[in-house]
Order: C-alpha cells, then sequence, then structure tokens
C-alpha cells in the first residue's frame, strides 16, 4: 500500500486526477493533498472521506511519498519535485519544467515505459498524447517519414482563465485571459511564442513527439488553434510512411491498438468529434483517407478528452504502469 500525494489538488487537472483515482484499484493506504497557499484550507471529498488540502512547502516535500501527481505549474515542479524525489518519492509531473531533460522519462503508456534514470516522470503536452497513441501503432508497422499537425484546441488546456473567457465572451465580457476574444473566434496563439516563430505550444508537440517515439530524425511540424470548444482537443494529423500502406491496412492497425477507438463511417457521418470525446478515456481517430499530394502520406482526425487522456488519466495510467511492474518484479 502506497503513501500517495497530489499537488494541484483543486485545480483542474488536480480534480480530474482525484476522479481517475476514485474509479481506478490502486491500491494506496494514504492520501495527502496539496495545494498552493491561496486554496490551502479547502475541503476536498474522496471516496467518503474528507481531505482538508494542505499548503505545500519544502518541509512537506520532505516527508516521505511513495508517489506523487504533481500538477502545478512548471515554477512550482521545478522547485518541489527534486524535493519530493530526493525524499524517495516517485513525481509524475504534469508540467513541461522537465519534459526535454535527457535523463527524465516521458510516457504514454499506450506508447512507452520509463526508465527511471530519475524519480521524476513528466507527463506530455495534452495534444501530443492524443497524437502519439495513433502514431505509435503505424511507426511500428509502417516506419515514420514526417508528420504534420494541425489542433483545435479546447479552453480547458488554459484552465478555468480559459473557461470563464469563453462563457464570458458569450455574454460580451472582454476576455482577461486570451489576447484576443476566444468566442465566436479561432487563435492561431497557444503559449508564447518563440524566435523561430512557432509558439511553445507547437515546439513542444515537435520536440515531444519525436522523445517519445523514440525517432530523432523524425520530420515534425505544428500548427496549434484554440478554438472555441470546451473540452476535448481536435487534432489534424497529416503523417508520411516509410513503407506503402493502404487505408484499410492503416484502419486495421488502429482498430487493434490499444486506447483508440475507431469511428471511421463518413457514409453515415460517423467521425470524431470533441463533443463525443468529453469525459472519455479513449483517443478517438477517423476520417483516414490519403494525402495525395505525396507518397505513402494519409490524413487522420484525432480527437481526446485534454483534461483526462491528456493530462489526468495519463498521469494516473503512469502510476498503474509502475504498480504493475513493482507487483510483477515482487512475484
Ligand atoms: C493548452 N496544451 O491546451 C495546453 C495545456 O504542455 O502541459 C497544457 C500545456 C502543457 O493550452
Amino acid at each position: 500500500m502506497y503513501k500517495l500525494a497530489v499537488v494541484g489538488a483543486t485545480g483542474l487537472v488536480g480534480s480530474k486526477m482525484l476522479e481517475v483515482l476514485d474509479r481506478k484499484n490502486i491500491p494506496f493506504s494514504n492520501l495527502t493533498l496539496f495545494s498552493s497557499k491561496k486554496s490551502a484550507g479547502t475541503e476536498v471529498q474522496f471516496k467518503g472521506q474528507t481531505y482538508v488540502v494542505r499548503e505545500l512547502t519544502e518541509e512537506a516535500a520532505q516527508e516521505p511519498f511513495d508517489y506523487v501527481l504533481m500538477s502545478a505549474g512548471g515554477g512550482t515542479s521545478l522547485q518541489f519535485s527534486p524535493l519530493f524525489e530526493q525524499s524517495g518519492a516517485i513525481v509524475i509531473d504534469n508540467s513541461s519544467a522537465f519534459r526535454m531533460d535527457d535523463d527524465i522519462d516521458l510516457i504514454v503508456p499506450e506508447v512507452n515505459s520509463p526508465k527511471l534514470n530519475r524519480q521524476i516522470i513528466a507527463n506530455p503536452n495534452c495534444s501530443t498524447i492524443q497524437s502519439v497513441v495513433p502514431l505509435k501503432p503505424l511507426a511500428d508497422r509502417f516506419g515514420l517519414e514526417r508528420v504534420s499537425y494541425t489542433t483545435y484546441q479546447a479552453v480547458s488546456g488554459s484552465g478555468i482563465a480559459g473557461k470563464n473567457d469563453l462563457s464570458n465572451g458569450e455574454q460580451g465580457l472582454a476576455p482577461t485571459n486570451y489576447p484576443h476574444p476566444i468566442y465566436n473566434n479561432a487563435l492561431p496563439h497557444i503559449d508564447v511564442f518563440q524566435e523561430n516563430g512557432y509558439t511553445k505550444e507547437e515546439q513542444k508537440m515537435i520536440d515531444e513527439t519525436k522523445k517519445i517515439l523514440e525517432i530523432p530524425d523524425l520530420k515534425v511540424t505544428a500548427t496549434c488553434v484554440r478554438v472555441p470548444v470546451q473540452d476535448s482537443h481536435s487534432v489534424a494529423i497529416n503523417v508520411t510512411v516509410k513503407t506503402p500502406a493502404t487505408v484499410e491496412e492503416i484502419r486495421e492497425v488502429l482498430a487493434d491498438a490499444e486506447g483508440i477507438v475507431l469511428i471511421d463511417d463518413v457514409t453515415n457521418n460517423q467521425y470524431p468529434m470533441a463533443v463525443n470525446s468529453t469525459g472519455k478515456d479513449e483517443v478517438f481517430v477517423g476520417r483516414i483517407r490519403t494525402d495525395d499530394s505525396l507518397p505513402n502520406s494519409f490524413h487522420l482526425w484525432c480527437t481526446a478528452d485534454n483534461l483526462l487522456k491528456g493530462a489526468a488519466l495519463n498521469a494516473v495510467q503512469i502510476l498503474e504502469q509502475l504498480h504493475q511492474t513493482r507487483s510483477e518484479s515482487h512475484v
């Protein structure tokens, strides 16, 4: 039985982590909830018990935990994750603070497993997670040459502030989180712009895809767009494979893959949609067709709940994966 801590327990992703833990069979004996000073003292119900959220301090991060689910932003993670690690915990961190460090595992359980050179495991970016789930079985079967992403990302990716901008915009109020109204609009701008003209979100998709799939020379590009959708990200994936494939073969591979639901029946107007992905664990894939402008190239349309598979669920699945590995090694 493990001692588990959830950091950022009152945020959108932290609350989802608790929701997912509630329905998963992970044996922990002791749960501690942490937040910033501002939210400390909040009472949270979990499995019929009331938990009072504690402020995360450097002292608290030196208490003995087995696992820490961390969803508190990059700065907090940089400060506290190494302290939890030094005290013996394995930290599963939802921020981007450590993702691209060479000794840090960046994990999507359907795709790869941790090597644990460090006891901090990074949970990838939400759009990247849902994209590599279908790309991995295609990489294994056909090899990958090039990937081009265009995303249609929900406002919940920006937390409560993003959701408020959309609902307030509907009432005619000015945005406070985004630089422009998101209501009735589409913003080709997620996270900050870099010198190369790409946003940080686009750069994360490019870099993280190569790291998770372990294909450093994969050609990847991305355009990330915020759309007026409350929950669930959609990604248009254009992929060039290395060996010839047919649409039927791509469908077969994806239909058999773990964590994917194929919805691809255009004669009956059936394809994945954000509204149908919300609240679901799987990644939904459809609109599979050839891209006739390039050899061996295909279009896929992929949706997933960005707070579940894109964040909280993936983090808890990493915990399950670790638990399973530990149980097997004790057999
Ligand atoms: C968004 N994808 O929708 C972002 C949120 O790399 O963990 C998550 C950012 C990240 O705004």
